[in-house]
């Protein structure tokens, strides 16, 4: 599973990035402070069933945090976008089609109306501006990649040659964007390529939008009118960064997406002063910093995903050097114990012979389909 950052130049990616990944890459209030696309690992949390069954997990694939797992997923940032990068302006499109390989995109939205559309210090710029403009961006770019060979498609179907739907997805598979999502899109109404586009961008690159720099007092005051219209998240990835590198270098303890840390070390009273602030302006106020829970809404609300814990054992929930829980597995929600068995290894789905749900004992076929948190023991 691989998600993106995107949004104008100047809005805090790179530092969300750094929040979530701890991977260290150059921040800057200049512009155009990233150019070629920064890729790390970050992990989303789910309660993990240790808790619930009263054991103690040894996680192999992912991490668990007092009973909260850690699932990893990439993540991908990118040059800031500006105006017309359909066009190739600012650092070209090339970086749209880095962002493309992503499944799901974070829009990091600069709240503080700091930053106009161009990146550079100003005052009072409305961030709305800049929800419609990135949709535009991404519906013209795939616009521009329909446009190329329309009429080709056009007459290779009408001819029978082959179907118009195969065609799309030819051009558009290096998207991240399946045939289904193509068949589908093709399937609505639309009276030209421009609303085509925007059909396949809604069906295949869900965006959450993460308003950051919440801060900021402006940011604040627009996060309450914008949240009124939009689904939002209010977010402070500086602040995320600063508990996280904390929490790394010992002085605190903290799991991403809580409302508090504990301190377990004498800091200097710069470096206390700025975590009380983020306590008592950020945690209190919003419960958390927002990383992280932008990261869960966009892998299991905008991609229906799921968390299943395949094991060998379903008495013991372990695998066959004993772990207990060693792997959580992200799946499409609807997925059924056979999809479970070839996400494992296609050896493993091509010998399936049932599945055993370990919590309920109950007994499943090819075709059952897994809930989230399910813990699942494949026969082959
Ligand atoms: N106040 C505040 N500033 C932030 C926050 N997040 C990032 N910034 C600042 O915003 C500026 C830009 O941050 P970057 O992370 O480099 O932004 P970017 O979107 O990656 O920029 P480009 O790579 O140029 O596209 C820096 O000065 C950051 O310190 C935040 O939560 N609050
Ligand atoms: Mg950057």
């Amino acid at each position: 599973m691989k998600i993106g950052l995107v949004g104008k130049t100047n809005t805090g990616k790179s530092t969300f990035f750094k929040a979530a990944s701890l991977v260290d890459v150059e921040i800057s209030n200049r512009i155009f402070t990233t150019i070629d696309a920064n890729k790390g690992v970050t992990y989303v949390t789910s309660e993990c069933p240790c808790k619930e069954l009263d054991v103690s997990c040894d996680p192999v694939n992912s991490k668990c945090e007092d009973g909260t797992r850690l699932i990893p997923v990439e993540l991908i940032d990118v040059a800031g976008l500006v105006p017309g990068a359909h066009e190739g302006k600012g650092l070209g499109n090339k970086f749209l089609s880095d962002l493309m390989e992503a499944e799901g995109l974070i829009h990091v939205l600069d709240l503080s109306g700091r930053t106009d559309e161009g990146g550079n210090p100003t005052s009072g710029y409305d961030p709305e501006k800049d929800i419609g403009f990135l949709y535009s961006e991404i519906d013209q770019w795939i616009k521009n990649l329909l446009e190329e060979n329309w009429s080709k498609w056009e007459r290779e179907a009408s001819r029978g040659d082959s179907k118009l739907y195969e065609c799309v997805h030819d051009k558009l598979n290096g998207l991240g964007i399946s045939e289904k999502e193509v068949k589908k899109s093709l399937g609505k109404d639309y009276d030209n390529l421009l609303e085509l586009a925007s059909i396949i961008r809604e069906e295949s690159k869900p965006i959450v939008l993460a308003g950051n720099k919440i801060d900021i007092p402006e940011a604040k005051e627009k996060y309450e009118e914008l949240k009124e219209n939009y689904d939002i998240i209010p977010v402070c990835a500086e602040g995320e960064l600063a508990l996280r590198e904390a929490e790394k270098n010992g002085l605190i303890e903290y799991t991403p997406g809580e409302n508090s840390f504990k301190i377990k070390k004498d800091m200097s009273k710069k470096k206390k002063k700025a975590l009380d602030f983020i306590k008592e302006n950020i945690l209190k106020k919003y419960g958390s910093t927002g990383v992280q829970d932008v990261l869960n809404k966009i892998v299991f609300d905008s991609l229906n995903q799921i968390v299943v814990y395949p094991v060998e054992s379903s008495s013991k929930y372990t695998n066959s050097d004993g772990n207990i829980l060693p792997d959580a597995y992200i799946l499409e929600k609807g997925s059924s114990a056979i999809d479970l068995a070839y996400k494992i290894h296609s050896d493993i789905g091509d010998s399936f012979k049932g599945a055993i749900n370990a919590k309920s004992g109950e007994k499943l076929g090819k075709e059952s389909e897994l809930n989230d948190g399910d813990i699942i023991e494949i026969l082959t």
